[in-house]
């Protein structure tokens, strides 16, 4: 007989809820909630693969071990005892540093992945993080930091009621979007241009959301931060600059006039290969609109010069007041965020408070740079110890970082390593002990990080749709026990963990004085938290000390776990609403519009004004179908158009003599690479495409349907030398590459 489920899709960001049908214990089918308070029904292909991506035969069931040199099937005490004989003597032999961490995409998406991984980095006390930000949106965190003073302080477009979109480097109809959470991303975008609204796009590939755009730009690569400069600099020559309510929140304005004279839209028209009149509308376009937002990502981050631009971004949205008002850029504020402290000056955002210790990287986060973890692992230096050992939770760096052959040297060197994944996948490979979360259908959801990104603030949970199927253990206890074993205290009860955290909040809260707990008892506040376990107990915590909880009875209507549970398809707690002074924690108390570090790296840009590429330059892509490195396995989002090929544009095949579906080899710094090219036009001209995630043919991995058609990593051609300077993110785009039919 079979029966429904509601789960949140986890595949990515657009946090859509699902009805799931189950068979005994199996799901086999999946649709769109019609009643989830925000996606409404919406689903994409891949959501609707969420049986074959749950049920994929190739999930590990059990933890494997290494034994003489062979990963075996083990127990999970035999594996928990591996690990702390594997992590123990090298943190008490190198210390702790000696210990890397690697956390991947999916922990945005996981309970486990919210709650564990900071208790983790505690517990080890180890700065040696490298996580998937660093090759994806750290340029916005630290120009989040330096602006707002919180680098998680994320405004996010208001995509449901503004009046003007820029959008720069992003791609939502295939990727349903990225630090903007908003199921149906699509249809959000058509209604905005059904109300009269209008859409920009600037992307060097007409891309599915460039021809949804009323304009589209085909900039050439990594020159955004100079379009974007000189949109502000005619904001500020034409007298167009009108920061409204903003105006007493901000300082430095005329240090920023002053900073961006000189990129005058003839200036960077030369570099950018944009039109200098077409700058000058853009600004105009933006200034006239009765609400704008300026949005960009990956292709705005993932460049030289990604902090720039990424604050350029934010620069522009305050310039013409946009930003915090309704249908411009707004900071969600969602259910488990920290009790609201009231506003005022607060300890700022520094960076640099330790480097990496071969390439001297200065921190970013509490990260160093993803694309530096080979050489921290495979090069010896007298300033400290090399990565000895490595835990990676949700990660596949072999793929998603520069480099990967170094990498995965590097990764066979190292005396101890420990993969938290459901696939032997390329970087699992070199693993001592594999653990394998449960497939999403066993697990509990509630996006902890998308809702603080999201659109619209609302907030959902799921229990697991179907119960732990034998033999399995949840993510949430693999991190727990994981904790416990590299922190000297293997095999004490997992529950220790959260207890520990429950505690140590509630003895912080009813210290505050801003806080709902303020001078009640702490022992007696973590015996009133309901739920079924850990996880469960430290989610109510959250939720009744966040900015819409019942603070333990203080506002009674307000939202506890058991409330929650009551409303299934989730609670809409209202549009986006502006919220400044309150998020900032600049030392000042406002928004610091030209902070110390990017002021410093602006004569860098400025040098860029006369930089051109020589010859081709790589960007990436991404294929609705596809999700980074780990659905390639997946028969029905694999084939069709998502495939690995290199596009270029009909003028650069003819030149280099490119045939339709010939194989061309791309070279670049980090290596070459063989595939298939596709013209099109759809580029432009100079440019060439690979998507990444790709690269599934080598030895060791179990990844059967992906081996049939590996595809190759585009990350081979990086070097990893590339990186933005001040958040040591990787350039992955407007990467220099050469190319050449094979004959
Ligand atoms: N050239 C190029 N490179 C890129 C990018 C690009 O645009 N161009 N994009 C970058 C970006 S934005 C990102 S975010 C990174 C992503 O790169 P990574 O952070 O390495 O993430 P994935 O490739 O998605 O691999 C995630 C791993 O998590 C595993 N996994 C899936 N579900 C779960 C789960 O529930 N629990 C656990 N423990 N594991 C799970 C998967 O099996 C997979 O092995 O790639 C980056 N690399
Ligand atoms: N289907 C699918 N969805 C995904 C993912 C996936 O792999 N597949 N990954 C998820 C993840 S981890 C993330 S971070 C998000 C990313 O979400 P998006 O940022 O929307 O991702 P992309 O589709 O890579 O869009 C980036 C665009 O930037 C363009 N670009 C490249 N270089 C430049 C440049 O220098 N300037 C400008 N202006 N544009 C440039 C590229 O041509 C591309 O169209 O997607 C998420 N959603
Ligand atoms: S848009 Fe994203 S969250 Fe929604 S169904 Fe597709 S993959 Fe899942
Ligand atoms: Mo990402």
């Amino acid at each position: 007989m079979s029966r429904t489920a509601l789960r949140i899709c986890p595949l990515c960001e657009a946090t859509c809820g699902l009805t799931l049908t189950i068979e005994g214990t199996a799901v086999t089918g999946a649709r769109g909630d019609r009643e989830d308070v925000f996606s409404k029904g919406f689903i994409c292909p891949k959501g609707a693969s969420f049986a074959a991506v749950d049920g994929d035969p190739d999930r590990l069931r059990t933890p494997l071990v290494r034994r003489d040199g062979e990963l075996r099937e083990a127990t999970w005490a035999e594996a928990f005892d591996a690990v702390a004989a594997g992590i123990r003597p090298i943190v008490e032999r190198y210390g702790p540093h000696a210990v890397g961490v690697v956390l991947g995409n999916p922990n945005v998406h996981t309970v486990a992945g919210a709650l564990y991984p900071t208790v983790l980095m505690a517990g080890l006390g180890s700065r040696s993080l490298f996580t998937a930000s660093t090759v994806d949106q750290m340029p916005k965190h630290v120009s989040s930091g330096l602006l707002f003073g919180d680098a998680n302080a994320i405004p996010v477009p208001d995509l449901d009621r503004t009046d003007h979109l820029l959008l720069i480097g992003a791609n939502p109809l295939e990727s349903n979007g990225s630090l903007c959470t908003a199921p149906d991303f699509p249809g959000r975008l058509r209604a905005l241009k059904a109300r009269g609204g209008t859409l920009t796009v600037i992307d060097p590939r007409r891309t599915r959301t460039a021809k949804l755009a009323d304009r589209h730009i085909d900039i050439r690569p990594g020159t955004d931060a100079l379009l974007l400069a000189a949109m502000a600099q005619v904001l500020f020559e034409e007298g167009l600059t009108d920061l409204g309510a903003l105006t007493e929140h901000v300082e430095g304005l005329d240090e920023l006039r002053d900073a961006v004279r000189d990129f005058t839209p003839e200036a960077v028209a030369p570099a950018c290969d944009v039109d200098a009149p077409v700058i000058r509308v853009l600004a105009r376009e933006l200034a006239a609109a009765p609400t704008a937002a300026v949005y960009g990502r990956i292709g705005s981050c993932t460049v030289p010069y990604g902090t720039l631009g990424s604050w350029l971004v934010d620069v522009l949205n305050i310039l013409t007041g946009n930003l915090d008002r309704p249908g411009g850029a707004l900071f969600p504020q969602a259910a488990t965020d920290r009790t609201p402290r009231p506003a005022g000056p607060g300890k700022g955002f520094r960076l640099g408070r330790w480097h990496s210790r071969v390439g001297r990287h200065p921190e970013a986060k509490g990260e160093l740079p993803l694309s530096v973890l080979a050489e921290e692992i495979d090069t010896a230096t007298e300033e400290g110890e090399p990565i000895r050992a490595l835990l990676v939770v949700a990660a596949n760096p072999v793929l998603s970082a520069p480099d990967g052959d170094r990498l995965d040297k590097a990764l066979g060197s190292l005396d101890f390593m420990v993969s938290v994944d459901p696939y032997l996948n390329e970087t699992a490979r070199h693993a001592d002990v594999v653990l394998p979360p449960p497939p999403p259908s066993q697990s509990p959801h509630h996006d902890f990080a998308f809702n603080t990104l999201a659109v619209r603030n609302q907030v959902r949970y799921n229990r697991p749709a179907v119960p732990l199927e034998p033999g399995r253990m949840a993510e949430t206890e693999i991190l727990a026990r994981l904790i416990l074993a590299v922190t000297g205290m293997h095999g004490a009860d997992p529950s220790a963990v959260d207890d520990m955290v429950v505690g140590q909040t509630l003895g912080k809260a009813v210290r505050e004085p801003h806080s709902p707990v303020h001078g009640r008892d702490p022992e007696e506040l973590a015996a009133l938290l309901t739920g079924e376990n850990g996880p469960e107990r430290r989610l109510d915590l959250m939720l009744r000390l966040g900015p819409y909880g019942d603070g333990f009875g203080v506002r009674p209507d307000g939202l506890t776990l058991d409330r929650l549970l009551g409303h299934p398809h989730g609670i809409d707690l209202g549009p986006l609403r502006p919220r400044l002074p309150q998020p900032l924690k600049t030392r000042s108390g406002r928004i610091e519009l030209l902070p110390e570090p990017i002021a410093g790296d602006l004569p860098r840009l400025r040098q860029a004004l006369r930089e051109r590429p020589a010859g081709l330059v790589l960007v990436g892509r991404r294929h609705l179908r596809s999700n980074n490195s780990w659905l390639h396995n997946v028969p029905s989002l694999t084939g069709g158009t998502n495939r690995c090929t290199v596009h270029i544009h009909p003028e650069d095949a003819e030149r280099l003599g490119v045939r339709d579906g010939g194989a061309v080899r791309v070279k670049g710094a980090g290596g070459e690479v063989t595939a298939p090219a596709e013209i099109t036009d759809g580029v432009r001209r100079g440019v060439v495409s690979l998507p990444h995630g790709w690269g599934h043919d080598r030895p060791g991995t179990r990844l059967s349907h992906a081996a049939t058609d590996p595809g190759v990593n585009v990350n081979q051609l990086l070097d990893g030398s590339l990186l933005d300077p001040l958040s040591g993110n990787a350039v992955l785009n407007g990467v220099p590459v050469s190319l050449v039919p094979v004959t």
